[in-house]
């Protein structure tokens, strides 16, 4: 059976949802009869629509600036960062998700921000610097939450059918006993947590993003909630998420089954990459289902906050989506999505970039900044 790829971006604009299992199962078969693979853990390219492996966009494994970065040890060191002037905007949104609820005015500082998620190499040059071991490597909680694709479409939607603890899983082994990130020094670093990620924040003399900063930030100087920058531009991906149908069919065509290189995509209107997609990011708010409906400045979210389920750690507010947001699931690969995240579990979808408030920086110091 023959499959093209209009039929399946036309199944996929129909933002399937949990209640159209039957229809995703017909599809998945119809799909694997055509030809497609599976992604699974050890899968490290995958058939496209055309029936070719695909393959990374080709300027992506290039060095580029990061390469020739100086080696980032002085506290406060703006290498690396752009400055986004401050203002106001619309934050939240009224027209999608409930917990993106209410849209209303936030005014923010101005603040530098990192162009790029934190790499593996620059959390490598911090371990190094300060023998910090994370949480996931602590001898007394080991591991961390890994996707594996399962074999065959699941039942309903229990993300246990996809996430695995596995205890050997950290930032230096991604997938857990015997995976590396050789290769993917240029990746952004994962399975780290909240208290992990600030911690490499602390040491450079850093911050990490409230989520007023982030989706500020996100938004590239775009002030209004239409409009906002999305995975997509019309059909054409232009950022790392999930083409095809989570969790068993990823088509990856942005070039990327997982998490993609920095920078591999064209940045927002400030200069910063990966804003969308790649890996969620984290930020310094508390999580709480919606925005409460009044004009903030510099807003940092509530108090701390009960778990959200028995047994588990609070959580923080994540942003951006990821590669594995897929239009069937997730689907939150927009400026105003948000997710909570246990503070203190990592996974291997999860990264972070970091901030400074620097209020003092002139206009002028911030335009020719832009871009850096
Ligand atoms: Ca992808």
């Amino acid at each position: 059976m023959q499959i093209t790829a209009e039929q399946l971006k036309s199944v996929l604009h129909r933002q399937l949802s949990g209640g159209a299992h039957a229809a995703q199962t017909a599809l998945c078969a119809a799909l694997l009869a055509a030809g497609f693979v599976l992604t699974g853990a050890s899968a490290s390219a995958q058939t496209s629509a055309q029936g070719k492996v695909a393959q990374p966009a080709a300027d992506c494994r290039s060095p580029m600036r990061l390469a020739t970065r100086k080696s980032v040890t002085a506290a406060g060191d703006k290498t690396g960062m752009v400055y986004v002037p401050g203002g106001a905007f619309i934050m939240g949104s009224d027209r999608q998700l409930p917990e993106e609820r209410s849209a209303h005015t936030v005014e923010v500082s101005g603040f530098w921000i990192d162009s790029r998620e934190v790499t593996n190499a620059q959390f490598a040059e911090f371990v190094r610097a300060t023998g910090y071991i994370t949480h996931a490597e602590r001898a007394n909680n080991p591991g961390s939450a890994v996707f594996v694709a399962p074999s065959e479409l699941p039942q309903g939607a229990r993300t246990s059918q996809w996430w695995k603890y596995i205890e050997s899983a950290n930032w230096r082994q991604p997938e857990g006993e015997g995976s590396s990130i050789e290769g993917r020094e240029r990746h952004p670093v994962v399975h780290v947590t909240y208290e992990d990620a600030l911690a490499y924040a602390n040491w450079r003399g850093h911050d990490l993003p409230t989520e007023a900063e982030w989706e500020y930030a996100a938004r590239g100087g775009d002030r209004e909630e239409i409009g906002a920058r999305t995975a997509y531009d019309g059909e054409k991906p232009i950022a790392n998420t999930w083409q095809g149908v989570f969790p068993v069919l990823n088509t990856a065509e942005d070039g990327f089954v997982g998490t993609a290189p920095v920078g591999c995509f064209s940045p927002n209107g400030y200069g910063l990459y990966d804003m969308i997609g790649n890996v969620w990011e984290w930020t310094s708010d508390w999580y709480r289902r919606g925005h409460v409906n009044v004009a903030a400045v510099n807003p940092k979210g509530p108090p701390g906050l009960a778990p959200l389920a028995p047994g588990s750690a609070p959580s923080r507010v994540i942003k951006g989506g990821s590669h594995l947001c897929a239009a069937n699931y997730c689907a939150r690969y927009r400026t105003t999505s948000r997710q909570p995240q246990e503070a203190d579990l990592g996974t291997s979808h999860v990264g972070f970039r970091t901030v400074v408030r620097d209020q003092g920086s002139s206009t002028k110091e911030a335009k020719a900044n832009v871009g850096k």
